[in-house]
């Protein structure tokens, strides 16, 4: 157990007045654990309680491993796993996280009707909010390989190239860097790129298309994302217009990146240069998201979202403009919250690229 981050959502119980959670997802289970399991179909779930307590229960299957501070309560396929979670529990309010599968919540309701299950995601997303230093550093090198195969896909860029080769090339080296699992590797050419989250297909690439390039993966169970457009052989006046709008949406955004003011903020100043510019309608999202164990984390980097910056956040800044039927920009760079402003985890240029 990681004892530090686990008094620390015991704080954010305290705060969100719960005495008893279940913590059920893979990421806060590794992040209290150290434990990666995707339980799939099976039961997972770690009980904390306000007393100290903390007990695992898995399936053997997962061949949980004592811990010193964690019982392991475990069961195999033919056991009712709920019924031995239900044993635990203590009467009252019980926070459950927002995703336990109702197979598994219907069944404690039944064997302990007195229990009160509430939503109880809060105390984990206080908590991984805010990345450590271990986290913040894994974050770094994942962003590194980004970087670099952002930089691999861009030299792909010639003659004859498809979206599906880029893209495919991009997951090739994500697998040869040591990602968990696949990710995603957005290759979108042309007016595909007016669709930001087009999927690659089999678009050749010609003269004057721009090329999204949007690619991330987990490294170390910690996610990498980032976003460079380019173009190819020619960029049009409106191409370069565009591209230079967003590149400034982009750095306005992380200029005013610091602890102490609401994402909003940082949505609106990358929106305010857009619109400025006469795009605001082909500005079709909000400015990013939080990232971490998971690809999108809360909170949201929206014109709505009052939740105030703090050191440890990461999220991205990721302005574009869409064009429907001609093309599409978008930057994407992820960012730490520090105590004075942010680090720009992605250290790839953004200079305009036209791609000979
Ligand atoms: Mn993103």
């Amino acid at each position: 157990m990681n004892q530090q981050r686990l008094n620390l959502i015991r704080e954010n119980m305290k705060k969100a007045g719960l005495h008893q959670i279940i913590v059920t997802e893979t990421e806060p289970v590794f992040y209290l654990t150290g434990i990666w399991i995707a339980p799939m179909e099976r039961m997972m779930a770690l009980y904390l309680d306000d007393s100290g307590r903390v007990v695992f229960f898995g399936n053997k299957l997962f061949g949980l491993q004592p811990q010193e501070g964690m019982e392991v309560v475990e069961h195999t396929d033919s056991d009712d796993p709920v019924a031995q979670l239900a044993q635990t529990v203590a009467p009252g309010v019980l926070g459950i996280d927002e995703t336990w599968p109702s197979r598994f919540l219907i069944g404690l309701m039944k064997h302990r009707p007195d229990v009160q299950p509430v939503a109880g995601s809060l105390p984990v997303e206080q908590a991984t909010m805010y990345k450590d230093e271990e986290e913040r550093q894994r974050m770094r090198e994942a962003s590194a390989i980004d970087d670099a195969c952002v930089d691999m896909a861009i030299h792909s860029v010639k003659a004859g190239a498809t979206e599906r080769e880029i893209s495919t090339k991009v997951e090739n080296f994500f697998k040869e860097k040591g990602c968990d699992k696949l990710g995603f590797s957005i290759v979108a050419m042309g007016a595909n790129g007016a669709d930001p989250h087009h999927d690659a297909d089999d678009t050749v690439l010609k003269e004057g298309d721009s090329i999204v390039i949007d690619i991330g993966a987990p490294f170390n169970h910690y996610w990498c994302d980032m976003t460079r457009t380019v173009f190819y052989k020619t960029a049009s006046e409106e191409q370069r217009k565009v591209y230079e709008l967003v590149r400034q949406a982009n750095e306005a955004a992380i200029a005013a990146v610091k602890p102490g003011l609401p994402l909003r903020e940082f949505d609106l100043a990358a929106r305010k240069v857009i619109e400025d510019g006469g795009y605001g309608e082909y500005f079709t999202h909000r400015t990013g998201h939080s990232i971490g164990m998971k690809e999108h984390e809360k909170p949201p980097v929206a014109s709505d979202c009052d939740v105030i910056a703090r050191p440890g956040m990461v999220f991205s800044i990721e302005p574009g403009i869409y064009l429907p039927g001609k093309f599409g920009v978008r930057i994407e760079d992820l960012v730490l919250v520090t105590e004075d402003g942010c680090e720009v985890l992605n250290k790839y240029p953004k200079d305009l690229i036209v791609v000979e």
